[in-house]
């Protein structure tokens, strides 16, 4: 289910030709600057920092469980509503479901909005100890740090009673301990020494469900989210004597940190003045702003039509104040608003306030 078929491959090379007649069904919420990037998968790329970072935590499990983690980072990121969804609990009304939400292909098919869409799936094929990284899609607002599609690792561990046995506690005590001992080692596996803090969430497929905050810029950034995992999703799967823990990494957050990058726009740059800063395996690198080009706004249009330019121009204008007024009605909402900017003017939006 989760491979990618021979097919979509073919559709990339027509430009999305077939896609194109699957975005005829009027439940497509997808627009074209999002279909775009299926199949960038800058995750496996050795020399970007989204796939130096994926290396870095592979080398960090490796280590610390002798390669006892199965690692899958090509799983066909456009997936069922029931993988996505169902099989995660999500609840029939929660918003995530929602077209405001989430990328529907049609009413049964979404691109995944989290790398928590596999855990069933490789659950049941009999994996107990796993790694999933993939680009997910969420119709989100625009700032620094949110970008409509990102990358995620989840991370996943099943425990039998003789694990926790021998420490006189629960299982589920066992397994939150565990977990959290995971990712703080991770952390200063990544990072050395860096500020960070445990805040007690919710997540309907983890209880008790965990973020971890570290703090960038001078604000507590989310990177990840975790927890034990709900008996129901192990018992589905056969599994009714055992406890689990799962996490999902923000990767784009931990590489933001990690590389000293300061806006979620660069990782989709193809500007050599960015892709040269990096290097396979190489995790020290500290990045190094380049020079701003200034120019007059008069210059703009010229700037604009050079895809080179794009990013990086435009902020470094004089702020420019031009109003606009729009007459909404009751569908409006402002991930719909943020789409349609999106859609607009593409990377040169550093961020939508409403
Ligand atoms: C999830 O997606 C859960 N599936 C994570 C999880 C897995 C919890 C397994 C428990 C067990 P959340 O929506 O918080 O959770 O996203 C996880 C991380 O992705 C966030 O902590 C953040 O680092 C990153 N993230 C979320 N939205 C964006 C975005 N728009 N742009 C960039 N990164 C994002
Ligand atoms: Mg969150």
């Amino acid at each position: 289910e989760s491979k990618w078929p021979k097919m979509f491959w073919v559709v990339m090379g027509l430009k999305f030709y077939s896609l194109d007649v699957v975005r005829d069904d009027p439940t497509n919420n997808v627009p074209d600057s999002i279909f775009s990037k299926l199949g960038m998968q800058l995750h496996r790329r050795d020399h970007h920092p989204i796939g130096i970072l994926k290396n870095a935590i592979y080398n960090y499990f490796d280590t610390t469980y002798s390669g006892k983690f199965d690692k899958f980072d090509n799983l066909f990121p456009i997936v069922s509503v029931k993988m996505n969804f169902d099989d995660v609990l999500v609840p029939e009304d929660h918003v995530s479901r929602s077209y405001n939400d989430t990328y529907y292909v049609d009413s049964q098919t979404v691109l995944r909005c989290h790398t928590s869409a596999h855990q069933a799936e490789l659950l049941r094929k009999g994996h107990t100890h796993f790694l999933v990284t993939g680009d997910v899609y969420r119709r989100d607002s625009i700032d620094s740090t949110h970008y409509p599609v990102f990358h995620q690792m989840e991370g996943f561990r099943v425990f039998t009673p003789d694990d926790w046995e021998p420490s006189g506690m629960d299982g589920t005590s066992y397994a939150a301990e565990d977990l959290k001992k995971c990712l703080e080692g991770l952390a200063r596996h990544l990072f050395g020494s860096v500020e960070m803090r445990w805040i007690d969430t919710y997540f309907p497929f983890t209880d008790p469900s965990f973020e971890l905050e570290i703090y960038f810029q001078e604000k507590w950034l989310e990177v990840l989210g975790c927890g034990v995992t709900e008996q129901e999703i192990l018992k589905r799967s056969g599994k009714t004597n055992n406890v689990a823990w799962a996490f999902g990494l923000g990767l784009e957050r931990l590489a933001m940190v990690l590389f000293d990058i300061p806006d979620i726009r660069l990782f989709w740059s193809s500007d050599e003045r960015f892709t040269s800063q990096f290097s396979k395996g190489q995790l020290g690198v500290k990045f190094k702003p380049f020079s701003k080009i200034t120019c007059y706004l008069v210059f703009a249009p010229l700037l604009l039509s050079s895809t080179e330019n794009k990013s990086y121009c435009l902020s470094q204008f004089p702020p420019c104040y031009k109003d606009m007024s729009f007459w909404i009605n009751d569908y409006f909402t402002e991930n719909n608003l943020c789409e349609i900017v999106r859609g607009v003017a593409g990377d040169l939006v550093e961020e939508v306030r409403t």
